[in-house]
């Protein structure tokens, strides 16, 4: 495993995808990796909390098929947040169907996830043809797409040869693919530069009895090499707390940052 020695915003002058020179642009100008992860099932709440930590994130992160009121309006509000707060914006669909069907579920459908989500991502369990199916419908769009290498979960059959061959898979769509969720850094060479996304990241907690497992921003980021932490219920199980919670983690995450940044000067 090879560490990055470069600064996001070193990162953003070189990477050849587009739409992760962008977030690393983002996640400089913000001081910013917090990723959160808003799974509520009402419109009225998703933009509440959307709101509220906007300050705080570089990405928001969507089940945009768990609202239950789910209309164009949503879509609307949120990119008008996303405008005002500076966020971007990812669908965790988790595509894992053939190419030909994939790229209707991205482009078609009630939720148009590819109209308005600047990333979203795939298993790779079908094979190649995946990517080239959503490549189809989000690159002329110039969005961003990010492989499932290694899920957060106990158990999760991510490891060994099919993380291996999805960042193969990954290296070969780089216009396209520009990372990965995964648990550590992944990449080989000193000239590739995956993003990696990490869920399963939490301070008070270490699993939620159904397979979830936690570690530390300080962990995921300093120790695994990653790039953005994914926290959902560390921050939207406290309503009341919105705004502290999307803090704190943006605090713990831009500070093990920083340790990083120094640990290899
Ligand atoms: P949590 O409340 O912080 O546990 O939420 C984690 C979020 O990340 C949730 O939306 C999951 O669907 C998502 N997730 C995950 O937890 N683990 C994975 O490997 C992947 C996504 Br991929």
């Amino acid at each position: 495993m090879i560490n990055t020695f470069k600064t996001y915003a070193d990162r953003a002058q070189q990477h050849p995808n587009a739409c992760a020179r962008d977030l690393l642009m983002l996640m400089e100008r913000k001081k910013s990796n917090l990723s959160i992860a808003v799974d509520v099932t009402s419109k009225a709440e998703l933009l509440s909390i959307a709101n509220q930590a906007g300050p705080y994130i570089c990405l928001l992160k969507t089940h945009i098929d768990i609202v239950d009121d789910f209309d164009a309006d949503l879509v609307d509000q949120l990119e008008t947040l996303a405008k005002q707060h500076d966020f971007m914006i990812f669908e965790d669909r988790k595509f894992a169907d053939i190419g030909n069907t994939v790229k209707r579920q991205y482009g078609n459908g009630v939720y148009k996830i590819a109209s308005w989500a600047h990333i979203t991502n795939a298993h790779t369990v079908p094979g190649e043809g995946i990517i080239d199916g959503l490549k189809e419908v989000g690159l002329p769009l110039g969005r961003g797409l990010i492989l499932l290498s290694e899920m957060s979960t106990k158990g999760a059959l991510t490891k060994g040869d099919y993380t291996v061959e999805s960042v193969a898979m990954a290296r070969r769509h780089q216009d396209f693919v520009f990372g990965f969720i995964a648990q550590h850094q992944m990449n080989e060479t000193p000239d590739e530069d995956f993003l990696v996304l990490t869920p399963g990241v939490g301070l008070d907690v270490k699993g939620d009895g159904m397979g979830q497992q936690y570690h530390t921003p300080h962990d995921a980021i300093v120790s695994r090499g990653c790039d953005v932490i994914i926290v959902g219920r560390g921050i939207y199980g406290h309503p009341d707390q919105i705004q502290t919670q999307a803090q704190r983690y943006r605090d713990a995450g831009w500070d093990a940052y920083l340790e990083r940044c120094k640990l290899h000067q």
